[in-house]
């Protein structure tokens, strides 16, 4: 019962009740999209880990079947742990995961399909062979976990990354097989750092340096580079490089934490994320943990803890520099009532309310055009931390070229409300754009965390600033300059709940901005069920 549930989303991914974090072996298999993720079957807390497993035929509505891997076995007997999915040769889906062993050490293991003319693969059988890759020579029990995707070399050999810390060094730890059941430990990692601790949850893949498409994890030539995401510090961090497969060397420059820029797949809440590649729509898709805001035993009243993040086409962005995300596009099949606006001037210091649409579970788009940058104001050279420019100048703080953005969740007298939105700067050569999303006035609920994030997107404001939100009653997932910057929240208001939730434009810079295009739909529920609670198709 919504009523009862206010903070519940209607078109995220969420399992009906308890406790889930990472998205684990996100695939595509003959015609069916699984999404497996950690699973407490028994509380909104986290512990008893199993792997829930969810099927859709477009990524949008959901069936929930039976949890696909259970801890029963003395390698896994203390949780079932983070791991991705292969498909090998001949189209078989295979899965790599993290077993706490009956000693509390980690090791990996391998799950195969019962039955592959099952097309949900309902059920999965662990191997013999199990565990797969032990901690031996250096490698601490503690500090072993969370398998890629595997990628086939040129030589045949299947090599796979597993998250490490050596000598208090996060560690791609880098491992080879010719079957998939034998491993060795490769000399020399993928690839380490210096500046971080764990790695947890790495990924490793290719991306196109012309165009959007993805490719399939194996793939490596001229026209790709090489992703390596690592999760650590709370945060997403990743490096773009070249990976030369014949010496599994993989070269990059910046390195993590190495520049001022930190590149994140998100500047708010999201974490332990994982890729997959579509081979229906020839995507690279990006699916990451949204985690709580409001505490433990919020949780425990609500009955759940955690969402996914909307799966997100991810690709490398036409700079090189960085990647870029966007909502898959089958999340406009959900899109209704379309309110649309254009060429509206918004003076200094004024704002407006967007209406006829349901604010509390809406997708709104907007482009800014930023008519008279001449009076900008200058940025300092010692403003480097977005973040903290993002609390230090706050929506209600007044500029020239903004703050302008959106209020969302916010409610009627604003009392509550979430401030998405930018400020534009003259940097020493360039204009720099700052995004933010701060939830510092988002609940009169004390209780809950308030973050305010930020980052920089690197966008020119001569040509145009878009923001999209997708808002759905406790998140709020927005883009900024077409999916350069990314920063998710959550929200959790006492007042702009269901219909009593308004969403509004707002200008607190002193010269006018134009909205050149502004469109704002309705979301409609997505189906999300258990396969006994489905409801025929209409
Ligand atoms: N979550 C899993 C681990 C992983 C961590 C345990 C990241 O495998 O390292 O639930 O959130």
């Amino acid at each position: 019962n919504p009523k009862n549930q206010p903070h519940r989303t209607a078109y995220h991914f969420q399992p009906p009740k308890n406790w889930m974090n990472d998205p684990n072996g996100p695939m595509y298999y003959k015609g069916i999209y699984h999404l497996f993720y950690q699973y407490n079957p028994y509380s909104a807390v986290w512990g008893n880990i199993s792997w829930g497993h969810s099927i859709s035929y477009n990524l949008v509505d959901w069936i929930h079947i039976e949890q696909a891997i259970n801890p029963t076995e003395p390698y896994d007997i203390n949780g079932c742990w983070s791991g991705s999915a292969s498909i090998l040769p001949g189209g078989n889906p295979v899965i790599l995961y993290t077993g706490s062993d009956f000693r509390n050490r980690q090791v990996q293991n391998i799950a195969v399909p019962k039955n592959l003319s099952d097309p949900y693969l309902r059920e999965w059988i662990k191997s013999d062979h199990n565990p797969l890759m032990t901690p031996m020579n250096g490698i601490d029990p503690q500090f072993f976990r969370d398998p890629t995707t595997a990628w086939e070399g040129p030589d045949k050999i299947w090599r796979v990354v597993v998250g490490s810390q050596i000598k208090g060094h996060g560690t791609a730890l880098l491992y080879q097989s010719r079957d998939f059941v034998n491993w060795t430990r490769s000399h020399r990692p993928l690839h380490f750092s210096n500046k971080t601790a764990m790695w947890e949850c790495p990924d490793f893949y290719p991306v196109s340096v012309d165009g959007i498409n993805g490719l399939d994890t194996s793939v490596q030539d001229t026209g790709t580079k090489h992703v390596l995401k690592a999760s650590f510090n709370d945060r997403d961090y990743y490096i773009i490089g070249t990976y030369e497969p014949e010496t599994d060397t993989f070269s990059v420059n910046p390195d993590f934490m190495d520049s001022n820029v930190k590149l994140r797949y998100d500047y708010g809440i999201f974490y332990a994320s994982k890729t997959f590649y579509d081979s229906a729509k020839r995507r690279r898709i990006l699916w990451g943990w949204v985690l709580e805001a409001d505490g433990e035993p919020d949780d425990i009243n609500k009955g759940w803890s955690g969402l996914q993040s909307l799966p997100r086409s991810i690709f490398l962005d036409k700079t090189g520099k960085q990647l870029s995300q966007w909502p898959i596009e089958e999340i406009e099949t959900l899109r209704r009532k379309e309110v649309n606006l254009q060429n509206k001037e918004i003076k200094g210091g004024t704002m407006f309310e967007i209406t006829g649409i349901t604010a509390s579970q809406a997708d709104i788009e907007v482009s800014f055009h930023l008519p008279n940058l001449d009076e900008v104001e200058l940025m300092h050279p010692e403003w480097l931390d977005p973040q903290f420019l993002c609390s230090e100048k706050n929506a209600a703080t007044g500029g020239v070229i903004g703050p302008f953005g959106i209020l969302a969740l916010a409610s009627k007298d604003l009392t509550e409300h979430t401030a998405v939105f930018f400020r534009v700067f003259r940097g020493h050569d360039n204009y720099v754009v700052l995004m933010c999303s701060d939830q510092n006035r988002s609940s009169l609920r004390e209780e809950v965390k308030k973050s305010t994030f930020g980052a920089f997107v690197d966008v020119d404001p001569v040509e145009m600033i878009s923001l999209r939100s997708l808002i759905d009653h406790s998140i709020i997932e927005s883009f900024g300059g077409e999916g350069k910057t990314c920063i998710t929240a959550r929200v959790y208001p006492k007042l702009a709940i269901g219909n009593e939730s308004h969403v509004y434009v707002f200008n607190n810079g002193t010269e006018s901005i134009r909205i050149s295009n502004l469109s704002a739909w309705s979301m409609k529920r997505a189906q999300i069920f258990p396969l006994h609670k489905r409801r025929k198709p209409e």
